[in-house]
């Protein structure tokens, strides 16, 4: 069962050359309980090292460990499981040759690309970009209003992503997103614990002005 109220996605390249070692213990200590390992130049010979001191500080944690994009890496560091974006295998091809149990995440930009991930399987869904992010300039602008269409509709859980920070993570909560994806609001955080627990206390006071989804839309 993933805990997904704030979802820390570690990317060396927004940690500006911080440790993500030292970012990752920080960011469990605020209480982060699902993390993400992005890393899009690191061939993956370079980066199984620092996967495995990511998954076993996971481990010891009792946190969720996730690799993002690559199947054989998050399968070779015996990570608990991988997300996939709209341009990465699709889950029906993913999902044979991850172990029983690993989880597949999904990233959606659309209704449509959410039904489709949940119906392939997926475990847990994201949708974005909730607001204009740095991180991914090649981002789709979707709003929180994207997560207040999809919720009705999805069973698993749902997270919001992009541009997202302890000043608007509550507007995605009370959307309908069972937590908040981050890269920048964490790993470029000057204090990523205190940046954890201000996206945690932001995600709980937005669930809590939940807005009422209309099925019919
Ligand atoms: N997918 C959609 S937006 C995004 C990804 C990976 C970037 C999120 O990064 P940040 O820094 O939290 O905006
Ligand atoms: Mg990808």
């Amino acid at each position: 069962m993933i805990e997904p109220a704030v979802y820390v996605i570690l990317d060396r390249d927004a940690a500006r050359g911080r440790d993500l070692e030292a970012i990752l213990a920080a960011a469990i200590a605020g209480g982060a309980r699902l993390i993400q390992l992005r890393e899009k130049e690191w061939p993956s010979g370079t980066l199984l090292p620092l996967a495995a001191r990511l998954r076993r500080r996971c481990r010891d944690a009792g946190v969720t460990f996730i690799v993002n994009d690559r199947v054989d890496l998050a399968l070779a560091c015996e990570a608990d499981g991988v997300h996939l974006g709209q341009d990465d295998l699709p889950a029906a091809v993913a999902r044979p040759l991850l172990r029983p149990g690993m989880i597949l995440g999904r990233s959606t930009h659309s209704v449509e690309q959410a039904l489709a991930a949940q119906a392939e399987g997926a475990d847990y869904v994201a949708v974005g970009s909730m607001f204009p992010t740095s991180t991914k300039p090649d981002f789709q602008l979707v709003g929180p209003d994207l997560v207040r269409r999809v919720r009705p509709h999805v069973r698993v859980p749902l997270v919001g992503i992009g541009g997202i920070t302890a000043a608007n993570a509550g507007a995605v909560a009370a959307a309908g997103a069972d937590g908040v994806a981050v890269i920048s609001a964490v790993c470029g955080a000057p204090d990523p614990a205190a940046a954890v627990r201000e996206l945690l206390a932001a995600v709980r006071a937005g669930r809590g002005t939940l807005t009422t989804p209309d099925p019919s839309l």
